[in-house]
């Protein structure tokens, strides 16, 4: 087989398997003031997505603080909880969509939690009531959560898609939307009016 035929043979298997190229899609949140707010969840639900592979991930114990305090994860994700100070801490959710309970451990010691239903899980410790983190668990597979400067990029196949935006501290909630990737590059802004230290933010169902 000559190099050229085999380079056509793999351009029609893609033609037939591979999904359309997805497009970069840049976020970038900034308060009412115009900071950049971290730790905005963005997801884009599709009709079809992508069957998931066993997603892992993990959430860490570091000087009293959950690390990160908010994550964005696949429905069925493995979740691991190493506990980074050395000082015990006792991790439970109250949450309907995962209700569980790591006993005071250190280290390694805690078995992993699979978030297998969507919604959000709202994280604390027994030992220290400051700590507090967010999981939000969704179907889709295309989901971001923004960085210290406020941006985060999602590679998303060209399509129509339902937006939600949510964030811990918002003031009032982001009404879900349609949204419409195409396919090229595009940035979606998004200025969010947040009040820290008051009721956490529904998460949209
Ligand atoms: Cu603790």
């Amino acid at each position: 087989v000559s190099a050229r035929a085999a380079r056509l043979a793999l351009v029609a298997a893609c033609v037939l398997v591979c999904p359309a190229r997805a497009a970069n899609l840049e976020v970038i949140a900034t308060t009412g003031a115009g900071t950049p707010l971290a730790d905005v969840v963005v997801v884009l639900d599709g009709e079809s997505a992508p069957p998931a592979t066993p997603p892992h991930g993990a959430i860490d114990q570091v000087d009293k603080q959950f690390v990160p305090r908010v994550s964005v994860l696949r429905t069925g994700t493995v979740v691991r909880f190493p506990n980074s100070d050395r000082i015990r801490h006792h991790v439970y959710s109250f949450s309907p969509a995962k209700t569980f309970n790591l006993k005071l451990y250190s280290g390694r010691e805690a078995p992993p939690v699979v978030f297998d239903r969507p919604g959000l899980v709202v994280l604390g410790c027994n030992i220290h009531d400051q700590m507090i983190a967010f999981v939000a668990v969704v179907d889709s597979p295309w989901f971001g959560r923004t960085g210290p400067d406020g941006r985060a990029t999602l590679a998303v196949p060209p399509g129509r898609y339902r937006l939600r935006v949510w964030h811990p501290d918002l003031a009032a909630p982001v009404a879900t939307r349609e949204f419409v990737v195409a396919g090229a590059s595009q940035s979606l802004p998004l200025s969010l009016s947040v009040a820290p230290g008051g009721r956490v933010a529904e998460f949209p169902p």
